[in-house]
């Protein structure tokens, strides 16, 4: 029987092919593998026990936290923690960057910022839901605490980012610059198998994905946008198909995968959009820009340039095939 390359093999030969490599980003995925198989788990059960539903509080965003937002986090950060390569995170559920006291770890070399579950508000409903995740060199002096400079870098110094959906089938997309690589995880064997070589974007697609409940709030080129997708235009194949899971991660894997378009917009509830740069955009945007798309918050800024003032801040955001996003950076301009 042909054996599948295992996300464990795959990257002990990305790391042989740098020889100088210290093995710390292995050790980060390693965190990261094994805290995404007990999401995967307790996800799966969801509807069995008592972790559906919201907590009780709210998080700094004074959005609602669901148990298993809050699990996610804790499962992350522990994880994350343990192995001393790490020394701080920040996250969607934090208020604060956290800085790692354990063992070594003020040794780490490393940053994570994480969205440990997004699409949560989901989970009820059995919508796929999804771990996103950032990591950075730190900025401050190894054996010192992590400072806020460490983690309010633009996108475009990201060492590595990446998703977990927890889908149909549970996988793990990741990139280190080199490339988008997609591993599906078998629940018999509990590993993760490369099954998604070197995932490229389509150039040009037919969905677009948008909370079209907002339509009266956006901007005028966003909504001119809109009726160019759904106008006939047999050149173009256009009208496009509208699907919008309202799951980034699930939005963006779909994307990814058969071409498209995912836009949030500033809207009226959200003046300065809705996703965060941090922990949602900076990652996405460095995945579809390895398999070949692109991402903006208006037109002509890519996402990986904005300077990060604040930990929490949210920004518009367009990502997808190239010439999709290119085509609504037309109308936007058009609009300024
Ligand atoms: P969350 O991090 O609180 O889950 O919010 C992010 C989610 C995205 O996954 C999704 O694309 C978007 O919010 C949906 O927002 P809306 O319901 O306003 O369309
Ligand atoms: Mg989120």
């Amino acid at each position: 029987m042909e054996m599948t390359k295992t996300l464990g093999e795959f990257i002990i030969d990305c790391q042989a092919e740098h020889p100088h490599a210290t093995g710390a980003l292995t050790a980060i995925f390693s965190s990261i593998r094994l805290a995404s198989k007990v999401l995967h788990r307790e996800i799966n059960k969801a509807g069995l026990v008592d972790i559906t539903g919201a907590v009780g509080s709210e998080n700094v965003q004074g959005e609602e936290q669901q148990k298993l937002d809050v699990y996610a986090n804790e499962k992350f950060k522990t994880a994350l923690a343990a192995r001393g390569v790490v020394c701080g995170i920040a996250s969607e559920e934090e208020d604060k960057y956290v800085n790692f006291e354990e063992g070594n770890s003020q040794e780490g070399e490393y940053v994570v910022l994480m969205d440990p579950l997004d699409g949560s508000s989901n989970i009820d409903v059995n919508v796929s839901v999804g771990t996103i995740f950032s990591i950075y060199r730190r900025v401050s002096p190894v054996g010192e605490p992590v400072t806020a400079a460490d983690f309010l870098q633009p996108g475009h110094k990201q060492v590595a980012a990446g998703y977990v959906i927890y889908g149909s089938s549970t996988m793990l997309v990741y990139t280190t610059g080199n490339g988008v690589n997609g591993f599906t995880l078998d629940p018999s064997l509990g590993v993760f198998c490369l099954s998604h070589p070197n995932m490229k974007m389509p150039e040009d697609g037919k969905i677009y994905s948008v909370n079209e409940g907002n339509y009266i709030h956006f901007p005028t080129g966003v909504k001119k946008y809109i009726k160019y997708c759904q106008e006939e235009d047999e050149t173009t194949q256009r009208p496009y198909t509208s699907r919008y899971i309202g799951s980034l991660v699930s939005d963006f894997h779909r994307n990814l995968i058969k071409g498209g378009i995912y836009l949030y917009p500033t809207a009226r509830n959200y003046p300065s959009g809705k996703l965060r740069l941090l922990y949602e955009c900076n990652p996405i945007a460095f995945l579809a820009e390895q398999a070949g798309g692109k991402a903006v918050c208006n037109p002509g800024e890519a996402i990986m340039d904005i300077t990060p003032e604040e930990l929490h801040q949210r920004t518009p955001f367009f990502v997808g095939s190239k010439n999709m996003v290119e085509k609504v950076e037309e109308f936007l301009a058009a609009e300024q």
